[in-house]
C-alpha cells in the first residue's frame, strides 16, 4: 500500500485523554470499531491502559478483561487487529483471541517478557520511543545531546531495534513509532515532525500518532487561553496526517478514521499528478 494505513483507535478505557470513558463496555467498543472501518480504518488498535500523562495503571486482570473480548469480536468481524498494550501477558491473550500485531507504546521496555514472547508467536511489532511510565514521563522530556530529540529518539529506537532482532523479531515485523507527546514537550514533537528522515533512516516502516494530542491542543489555544478541547483539534491534525503522507509514513494512528482518509486521498491526488512528468 503506498498511502499511509489509517489505524482507527479504540480505547476500553476509563481514563484516556482522547475518548476515555466512552467505549468502557465490550458493546460500546465493538460498535467503535465496527463504525471505524466503515468509516475506512485499515486496522482497529485496542488498548486497555490510558497513558495519559499522569496516568495509573490498571492491573493486568483489567486490562484482559477490557481488551480480550472486544479484539475477540472485531477479529471475527474481520478487522485486522493490533493490541495497544506494554504487558507480555496481554500480547499473547490478544493474538490468542485473533489480533496480528502488537503495539507496544514502550518498545519492549516496560515488560521483560514482551520481545521473546513477540518472536514466538510471529507477530507484528509497533516500538514506539518511550522512556517511563505516564506517571513520571513528563521528568524525562530533556533531550541535551547533540541532535537534540531528532537524534536522542533515533538513537534510543536504534537501541531497541537492536534488541529486537537479537530477541528473534524478524525484521519486516518491526515498525518505528517516535511516541509523539511521550516525555516530549510540545516542541519536541514538532521538531520529530519536521526531520523524521533520520529515523526513516533506520530502515523502518513509520507510524505516527498526532490525533488530539496536547501539543495541538496548545498550538491552538488562544493567547494566554486554554488549550484548545480535544475534539477541536481535528483541522490541525489533517494538516499532519498530510505531512507524513507525503512523507510516505507507513500508518497514522487516529481517532476520526473518516477525516484522516479524506485527508489522505486529497493529498495523494495532490501528489500523484505531482509525479506525473
Ligand atoms: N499514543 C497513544 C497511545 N498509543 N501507540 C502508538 N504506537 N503511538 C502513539 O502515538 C500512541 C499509541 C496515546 O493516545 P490515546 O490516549 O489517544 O490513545
Amino acid at each position: 500500500m503506498s498511502r499511509p494505513r489509517v489505524m482507527g483507535v479504540v480505547n476500553v478505557t476509563p481514563d484516556s485523554f482522547s475518548d476515555g470513558g466512552r467505549y468502557l463496555t465490550a458493546e460500546a467498543a465493538v460498535t467503535h470499531g465496527l463504525d471505524l472501518l466503515a468509516d475506512g480504518a485499515d486496522l482497529l488498535d485496542i488498548g486497555g491502559e490510558s497513558t495519559r500523562p499522569g496516568a495509573t495503571r490498571p492491573l493486568v486482570s483489567e486490562e484482559l478483561a477490557r481488551v480480550v473480548p472486544v479484539i475477540r469480536q472485531l477479529a471475527d468481524a474481520g478487522a485486522v487487529v493490533s493490541v495497544d498494550t506494554m504487558r507480555s501477558e496481554v500480547a499473547e491473550a490478544a493474538l490468542r483471541a485473533g489480533a496480528t500485531l502488537v503495539n507496544d507504546v514502550s518498545g519492549g521496555l516496560a515488560d521483560p517478557r514482551m520481545l521473546a514472547v513477540v518472536a514466538d508467536t510471529g507477530a507484528s511489532y509497533v516500538a514506539m520511543h518511550w522512556r517511563a511510565h505516564s506517571d513520571h514521563m513528563t521528568d524525562f522530556a530533556a533531550y541535551d545531546g547533540p541532535g537534540g530529540v531528532v537524534a536522542g529518539v533515533r538513537d534510543e529506537l536504534a537501541g531497541r531495534v537492536e534488541a529486537m532482532l537479537a530477541a528473534g523479531i524478524a525484521e519486516d515485523r518491526i515498525v518505528l513509532d517516535p511516541g509523539l507527546g511521550f516525555a516530549k514537550r510540545a516542541e519536541h514533537n514538532w521538531e520529530l515532525l519536521a526531520d523524521l528522515e533520520p529515523l526513516r533512516a533506520l530502515g523502518f516502516p513509520l507510524l505516527v500518532g498526532a490525533s488530539r494530542k496536547s501539543f495541538l491542543g496548545s498550538l491552538l489555544a488562544p493567547e494566554g487561553g486554554p488549550p484548545r478541547p480535544v475534539e477541536e483539534r481535528e483541522h490541525a491534525h489533517a494538516a499532519v496526517v498530510a505531512h507524513l503522507t507525503r512523507l510516505g509514513a507507513w500508518g497514522v494512528r487516529v481517532h476520526d478514521v473518516r477525516a484522516a482518509r479524506d485527508t489522505i486521498a486529497a493529498t495523494a491526488a495532490i501528489v500523484a499528478k505531482e509525479r506525473t512528468p
